[in-house]
C-alpha cells in the first residue's frame, strides 16, 4: 500500500478526538512533543486538525507555564505511571515534568505552509507559547544551558548520556510496582528495573514536595545540562521570535534568551571528547557520550567544526540514520531504547539542521537512511541502525508525521 496512505491512517487511526496518541498499548495518552510532531504530519493534509492538536495539548498548560509531559485525558490501565502515581492534582491530569519545547518551532511550519489559514490560530496560542518558554527560562536554564530534571523530560530517556545522574539516585525505597511497558514490547528493548526504579524515585520526590521547581532544582536526585535541550530550545527561542515578529509582538527579550544559551554552551563542551556532551550539574561529571544529541547542534544555527569529524564517525558506524548513541562506546545497544538505535523524528530535527546550515547533502542522506528504514520495516518507534530491525511500538504516531512531512518523496521539505 501506497505509504503516503498508511501514514495518514495511522494519524487518524492514533486520533482520539482532538489529540493524538503515540501509538495503541504502549503509549496510550497525549504526549508533548508527540504531538507537536503529529501536528505537523498533520499539517499536509488536514491543517485545521493541526492547529486542534496543538491547541489541546496547551489546553493542559500549567499556570506556571509548563507544559507537561503527559497529559492523562481518559484513564487507562495499560500505562504505568498513571495519573494516580503522578499526583499533580491538576486537571486535566497530567504529569509533573516537561519535555523537549518543539511545539514553537514546528507550530511555525505549520503557520507557513497555510498562512491565510494559520494566523487566527496562531494568535491566540502566542500567550501560552510564551509563557511555556519563559518556564524554560526560568526552571530549567538558571545555571546557563538548559538542563532536565528527569530522564523522561529530556525525551530521549534511557540514553546513556543519563548514566551519571542517574547512578547517584537511590531507587531502593519506591515500593513495589507492575510495570506495564514490557507487556507491549520486548523487554529487551526497555530499560531495565533498576532504571525504572530510579525513575520513580525522582518522580516520588517531585510529588513529595508538591512539585516545586525551586525544591526539585536545588535538592531534586537528578539534574543534568542537556545538549540535545539546549540546541531544540534555541532553535524554538528563534522561531518564536519569529512568530512574535509575524504577530507585531516585540521579542528583544525572546532573543535574549537564545543568546544566554549559546553565551552558556561552553559549559557543555567537553575538551577530551571534542564535542558538546551531557552534564551533571550536581558533581560537574561529563557523560563523555556521543549520539544524536550533539549533532542537534545545526538545528540551533551553531556550527561545531571540531564535532565534525566525530560526526563523521558516528554516522558512518551505523547503516541507517543517526544512532541515539556511538556504535564505538561499550555501552552501545542498537536495540535497546535509546541506548544505540536511530530515531525516525530525531534524524528529522537534525536533518532540519543540517539543511538551515547549507548541508544539503548531509540532510539528504539522512532522510534517504530513514526513508529506507521506514520501506523496509514499517512505521515503527525506532529501528537498530545496523541492521535496520524495528523496535518498540508499532503505528507509530511521530514516525508517519514525520514521513508526511519530511521523509516522503512527496514531502514539501522547507
Ligand atoms: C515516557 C511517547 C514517549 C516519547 C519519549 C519516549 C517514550 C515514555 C515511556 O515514549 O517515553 O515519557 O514510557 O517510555 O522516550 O520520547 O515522547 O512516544
Amino acid at each position: 500500500m501506497d505509504l503516503d496512505k498508511q501514514a495518514r491512517d495511522i494519524l487518524t487511526g492514533n486520533d482520539r478526538g482532538g489529540y493524538t496518541i503515540p501509538t495503541r498499548g504502549l503509549y496510550p495518552y497525549q504526549w508533548n512533543w508527540d504531538s507537536a510532531f503529529a501536528a505537523w504530519g498533520f499539517s499536509t493534509f488536514d491543517v485545521n486538525r493541526a492547529w486542534t492538536e496543538i491547541e489541546t495539548l496547551f489546553s493542559a498548560q500549567w499556570d506556571t507555564g509548563m507544559v507537561p509531559h503527559i497529559v492523562f485525558w481518559k484513564p487507562d490501565p495499560g500505562y504505568f505511571p498513571g495519573p494516580d502515581v503522578w499526583g499533580t492534582g491538576r486537571k486535566p491530569a497530567s504529569s509533573g515534568i516537561s519535555q523537549p519545547p518543539v511545539a514553537a518551532t514546528l507550530v511555525r511550519r505549520i503557520y507557513e505552509a497555510d498562512p491565510e489559514a494559520g494566523l487566527a490560530r496562531l494568535r491566540p496560542l502566542w500567550p501560552q507559547l510564551l509563557a511555556s518558554h519563559r518556564w524554560w527560562r526560568d526552571h530549567r536554564c538558571a545555571s546557563g544551558v538548559a538542563a532536565v530534571t528527569h530522564p523522561w523530560e529530556s525525551g530521549r530517556d534511557n540514553c546513556a548520556d543519563w548514566d551519571p545522574g542517574m547512578a547517584n539516585v537511590d531507587g531502593s525505597g519506591v515500593g513495589a510496582y507492575t510495570r506495564r511497558d514490557t507487556g507491549h514490547v520486548d523487554a529487551s528493548m526497555r530499560p531495565s528495573k533498576e532504571d525504572y526504579d530510579r525513575y520513580l524515585a525522582i518522580l516520588q520526590f517531585g510529588r513529595a514536595c508538591g512539585w516545586d521547581q525551586a525544591e526539585i532544582i536545588a535538592n531534586g536526585p537528578f539534574l543534568m545540562a542537556d545538549p540535545a535541550m539546549t540546541f531544540i530550545l534555541i532553535r524554538a527561542h528563534r522561531d518564536l521570535a519569529a512568530i512574535g515578529e509575524i504577530l507585531g509582538e516585540t521579542t528583544a527579550e525572546i532573543e535574549g534568551w537564545a543568546d544566554d544559551l549559546v553565551a552558556a554552551l561552553p559549559q557543555i563542551w567537553n575538551d577530551e571528547s571534542e564535542a558538546y556532551d551531557a552534564r551533571d550539574l550536581r558533581t560537574g561529571t561529563f557523560a563523555g557520550c556521543l549520539g544524536s544529541g550533539a549533532f542537534l547542534a545545526w538545528l540551533a544555527g551553531i556550527d561545531a567544526p571540531k564535532m565534525e569529524a566525530r560526526l563523521q564517525a558516528v554516522w558512518d558506524g551505523v547503516r541507517f540514520g543517526i544512532p541515539s548513541n556511538d556504535p564505538a562506546a561499550a555501552n552501545f545497544n542498537p536495540r535497546r531504547y535509546w541506548r544505540g538505535p536511530t530515531w525516525p523524528v530525531v534524524n528529522a530535527l537534525i536533518a532540519m539542521g543540517f539543511a538551515q546550515a547549507g548541508r544539503a547533502a548531509d540532510a539528504e542522506r539522512l532522510r534517504r537512511e530513514t526513508v529506507a528504514l521506514i520501506e523496509a520495516g514499517g512505521f515503527f518507534e525506532y529501528f537498530d541502525p545496523i541492521d535496520g530491525t524495528p523496535c518498540g511500538g508499532d503505528h507509530f504516531t511521530w514516525t508517519a508525521a514525520i514521513w508526511l512531512a519530511w521523509a516522503s518523496p512527496a514531502a514539501k521539505r522547507g
